[in-house]
This record gives C-alpha cells, sequence and structure tokens, in this order.
C-alpha cells in the first residue's frame, strides 16, 4: 500500500498548485483526480458558452514570473477551452501529472489515531495512507440534478451543462430547451441561441447579469504584463481579490446627481465590480434597491418586450445576494423570434414526458433537454465522500451546516485540510486569488509542522465555535443571507440554510490567517 507525506484530492487549480508547492519543498505529494484530466471545474463544464466571470489576467497563477509573462490569454474573459488549455499548460510545465492518479475517485478518508494517519479509499478499490490530506476539490464539484418527475421517459437527448459531452452536441436547428436561469444557464442560452431551431427557457428566478464588454485584450495584456505584481499585491489584500475600486460615499449619502453617473461608469466597464459602486449595496436594502432598479431600467431598455423584460427583471432579493451573472448579449437573445420564457412559478413543470416537459397546461416538445441546475455548492464534494474518524463523520457533524476554522480544518478531523472551504472568502472572490493564499497557507503549515518534529494538527473545538460565529455574524450585517441562493445552500433541498462563504473579504481575512499562522498557530493544537 503506498503512503505518503501529503495525498491532495482534485487535480484543478488548487490541486495543481498544492501539488506543486509540497513537492518543491521535498514533501512526498500526490493527487488523486476523478476526471481524466487536470482542470477541475474547467475539464468538466464544457457547455457551450463556458467562461469565466473573472478577468483572464486575474483568474490565472501568480506563483511563477515567467508562467505569468509566457501565457497568452486571448480574451477578456477566458472561455472554458482556454482555461482547460491553461491548466494543462500549468501541469506539464511543472512536470505534474507524473503524480497524479486520473481516472480515480477518493469514497472515504478513515482517520487512525494510532499511526496518525489518514487511509484513503478510492473507487477502484486501492487504499493508500497519508500523513496529511487536502481536500482540494471544489466549491461547485457535484451537480445538483432535480429530481423531476418523468425525467426518464424523454425520448430525446438530455444534458446536464456540468457535464457536458467532450465530444460536443449538435444542437443546429433542433428544438431545445433549457432549464435554469444561472450562469450555466445564460452562458448556454447566449451561445446557442443563433443555431437552434427553437429555444424554450424555463426561468425560475430570474438573474441579475451585467455587461462583460468581452473581447480580445492584447494591449490590455501588455500592459498588464508590466504590471503584475503590482495587480497581484492589489488583489491580495482587496476585499474580492481581483481590480475592483469599492466606491467610498454610501448611496444613500450621495449627491442624488452623483449616482447615475457611477453606476452608467461600471456597467460601461462591465464585471462584476458593479455591486462594489457604493458601500452600502450589500448592506442596505435602500440603496440595493436603487442599484437592482438601474440594471432592471438596462433590462427593459434591452428586451423589446415589456412584458418579458419584466419576467426577465429579479424582484424577490437584493442584487448581489445571489452571484450576478456577467453576460455577453443574453438579454438580446430574447428579442428573437425563435425564443420564448417560461416563468415556471406561472406554469410549473409537472413532468418530464416521452416528447418534451408538461408545463402549466401546456405539453412543450423538444429534441433535446439541457439542464443547467446548479451545484451542491461548498459542501457537496467534502460531504460527498466518508470522511471518519471513529464513530464521528464530517457530514453528521456539518448536517446542520458546515463547521470549520478559517474554512481550513475542521475540529475531530485531524490532518485533514480544505482549500477554499466554507468559512472563508473563496466563492465571494476570485477563486485564484484565494485558492493561492489557502494553498501557500497550507504548505507553510505542514513545513511548520516537519521542522518542529511534529505529525498532528487540528483546529480547537472552541476557536472553531468562535469562527462559525464570526462568519455568522458579518453575514448578517449584509443583505446576502436574504436570498434563496446556492451561498445558503437553499438550492438543495433538506440543506442546511446557513451562509457558508466568509463576507469579510480577502485582504482582512488575509489578516487573520496570517496572524494565527504567526501566533503559532493559535486555534490550532499542534502534536
Ligand atoms: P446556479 O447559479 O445555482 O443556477 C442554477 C439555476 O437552475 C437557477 O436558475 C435555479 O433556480 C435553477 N434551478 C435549480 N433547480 C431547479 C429546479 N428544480 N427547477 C427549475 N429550476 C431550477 O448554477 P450555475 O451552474 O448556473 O452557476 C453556478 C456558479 O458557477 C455561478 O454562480 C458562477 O459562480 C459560476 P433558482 O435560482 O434556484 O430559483
Amino acid at each position: 500500500m503506498s503512503d505518503h507525506d501529503v495525498l491532495v484530492i482534485g487535480a484543478g487549480f488548487s490541486g495543481l498548485y498544492q501539488l506543486h508547492s509540497l513537492r518543491g519543498l521535498g514533501f512526498d505529494a500526490h493527487v488523486i483526480e476523478a476526471g481524466d484530466d487536470v482542470g477541475g471545474t474547467w475539464y468538466w463544464n464544457r457547455y457551450p458558452g463556458a467562461r469565466c466571470d473573472i478577468e483572464s489576467i486575474e483568474y490565472s497563477y501568480s506563483f511563477d514570473a515567467d508562467l505569468e509573462q509566457e501565457w497568452n490569454w486571448s480574451e477578456r474573459y477566458a472561455a472554458q477551452p482556454e482555461l482547460l488549455s491553461y491548466a494543462r499548460h500549468v501541469a506539464d510545465r511543472f512536470d505534474l501529472r507524473k503524480d497524479i492518479t486520473f481516472g480515480t475517485r477518493v469514497q472515504k478518508l478513515e482517520w487512525d489515531e494510532v499511526t496518525t494517519r489518514w487511509r484513503v479509499f478510492t473507487n477502484d478499490g486501492a487504499s493508500r495512507t497519508a500523513r496529511h490530506v487536502v481536500a482540494a476539490t471544489g466549491c461547485l464539484s457535484v451537480p445538483s440534478r432535480p429530481d423531476f418527475a418523468g425525467l426518464d421517459d424523454f425520448r430525446g437527448e438530455i444534458h446536464w451543462t456540468s457535464s457536458w459531452p467532450h465530444e460536443g452536441v449538435d444542437l443546429s436547428g433542433k428544438r431545445v430547451a433549457v432549464v435554469g436561469t444561472g450562469s450555466s444557464g445564460l452562458q448556454t442560452i447566449t451561445a446557442i441561441a443563433p443555431v437552434v431551431g427553437e429555444l424554450t427557457v424555463f426561468q425560475r428566478t430570474p438573474c441579475f447579469a451585467v455587461p462583460a464588454h468581452n473581447g480580445p485584450i492584447v494591449k490590455r495584456l501588455a500592459a498588464a504584463k508590466k504590471r503584475y505584481p503590482e495587480i497581484r499585491q492589489h488583489n491580495r489584500t482587496s476585499p474580492d481579490g481581483f481590480q475592483c475600486h469599492g466606491g467610498a460615499v454610501p448611496l444613500l449619502e450621495a449627491e442624488p446627481g452623483a449616482i447615475q453617473p457611477e453606476f452608467d461608469k461600471r456597467w460601461d466597464e462591465g464585471g462584476l465590480c458593479f455591486d462594489r459602486s457604493f458601500p452600502d449595496i450589500l448592506t442596505d436594502i435602500r440603496a440595493n434597491e436603487v442599484a437592482a432598479d438601474y440594471v432592471r431600467s438596462r433590462i427593459r431598455a434591452k428586451v423589446q418586450d415589456q412584458e418579458l423584460a419584466e419576467k426577465l427583471s429579479p424582484r424577490s432579493y437584493p442584487i448581489a445576494s445571489k452571484r450576478m451573472c456577467v453576460d455577453t448579449g443574453y438579454y438580446e437573445v430574447y428579442n428573437q423570434s425563435n425564443v420564448s420564457l417560461i416563468d415556471i412559478n406561472e406554469q410549473p413543470i409537472h413532468r418530464f414526458t416521452e416528447h418534451g416537459i408538461l408545463a402549466g397546461e401546456t405539453a412543450h416538445e423538444f429534441d433535446v433537454i439541457v439542464l443547467a441546475t446548479g451545484f451542491d455548492a461548498m459542501t457537496g464534494a467534502l460531504n460527498a465522500m466518508e470522511i471518519r474518524n471513529g464513530d464521528k463523520t464530517l457530514k453528521d457533524k456539518w448536517a446542520h451546516g458546515p463547521r470549520t476554522y478559517l474554512g481550513l480544518m475542521s475540529a475531530g478531523f485531524p490532518n485533514l485540510f480544505t482549500v477554499c472551504g466554507p468559512q472563508s472568502p473563496s466563492v465571494l472572490s476570485n477563486m485564484l486569488t484565494s485558492i493561492e493564499y489557502h494553498v501557500e497557507w497550507i504548505t507553510a503549515a505542514l513545513q511548520h509542522l516537519r521542522d518542529q518534529g511534529l505529525t498532528r494538527m487540528e483546529a480547537v473545538p472552541e476557536n472553531e465555535d468562535n469562527w462559525v460565529d464570526t462568519t455568522n455574524d458579518l453575514a448578517d450585517l449584509t443583505l446576502m443571507p436574504r436570498a434563496a441562493s446556492w451561498y445558503m445552500g437553499a438550492n438543495i433541498p433538506g440543506k442546511q440554510r446557513v451562509f457558508m462563504p466568509f463576507v469579510g473579504g480577502v485582504g482582512l481575512y488575509r489578516q487573520i490567517a496570517d496572524g494565527v499562522a504567526v501566533a503559532r498557530y493559535h486555534g490550532f493544537e499542534l502534536a
């Protein structure tokens, strides 16, 4: 049976860098990856139009200056094939594949207190041991697959955006349905609208989408390459982990004439920085409503049919309390005569049928149904494994919501680290900024243990309790918990509703976690 210093689960952006950084310090590290190649999210999500909502220059590694200089992003927002190429390039450039086992899924982790090691069981019937395990399992890696009645009755093709066929799907001239209007649904709808015969969108909740203004970035990239250190430094200390300069004056205190120009400016710039126009947008419902109204006015301007524009306009949750989408012509799709929208609150999906979907009183017929229904976010991949210490499992411990110290470890489960785990900034930030920080923090902790001749590290329950309370209290100071979002676990039936990410921002989080490390890992028990 193989034994490693560190076993890393997942070869996405987290796992690749974790392997590289540990190997660089002489650790025997090995990665187990369920897919047949590297890339994680960008390996699986190959649906038409799949694209990152963070700018490519920033959604990239900062740990190697030569890598930064040699890699050329072609577009402001990279599409999935380019992101996958980048992950492959990194794997090859740093010769990472030799320490990755592909096509293998970790099913169970069992802690052995006697040997202070994890035993790791995989779906090929094998097992390995490792002193430490790093779960680099991703925040959006376990698809949510709602149990639609009659799903198996449909005789046409059904495709989930989260596991799109590698060979692609020919949709030209076909009658296509898309269920779901989050980022995956929006991007799919926008990409396929020009080629399909008829497109019917089933919407449960409309999203707020801000424009990407995507395009080639030759000049922008050349300029960025000259100032990468400065860009990265800003990102590491900023709230969001990307180049976004938040407005300083609260909307409710701003000169009335200054509000619309500020929104216009950010709308024209494009991207997720829109919600940082004024600092109270995420904390005061009155300010939030002004921002929401601005976006609704933009939707009305883009969609010719005003009744349809209203259906596409969110009214049931504060703007940015669900992740906004970054669009490349989404609303304009609805001006096509072959595109229609079904609000499933008015016409509920009763069942899938042999020929399509029965919604309300109408039987709709389709050749292809695309399901873009999201993920069991943040805790899904961790709870999908049986993580056991004696008679305790992590899943049981987290039955009423995740409990971690700093989103890095959970008390009772020693030597198990999570990259971008719940109660860290993760999905609220540029994931690459947060991934690099966690990987470097974990690597430094393991180096410290090794230098001190120590073999065991575990979160102290009281410190974990304090951290959970802190993250909940911080979230409650914002409007974020008011939406039935995947941040809250609200998209999964039966999942405990609790706001999972740390809302305090990347910079503040970094100060705290750096301080913990400097204080000899205060709040962790080292043995
Ligand atoms: P999201 O954002 O969770 O979107 C999923 C969509 O599917 C959303 O519109 C859901 O409506 C809808 N949905 C989910 N379940 C159902 C059922 N049972 N019936 C009808 N509609 C349903 O996932 P994405 O993959 O689009 O994006 C995830 C993240 O990836 C995104 O935020 C970016 O960070 C990148 P709901 O809103 O729950 O009412």
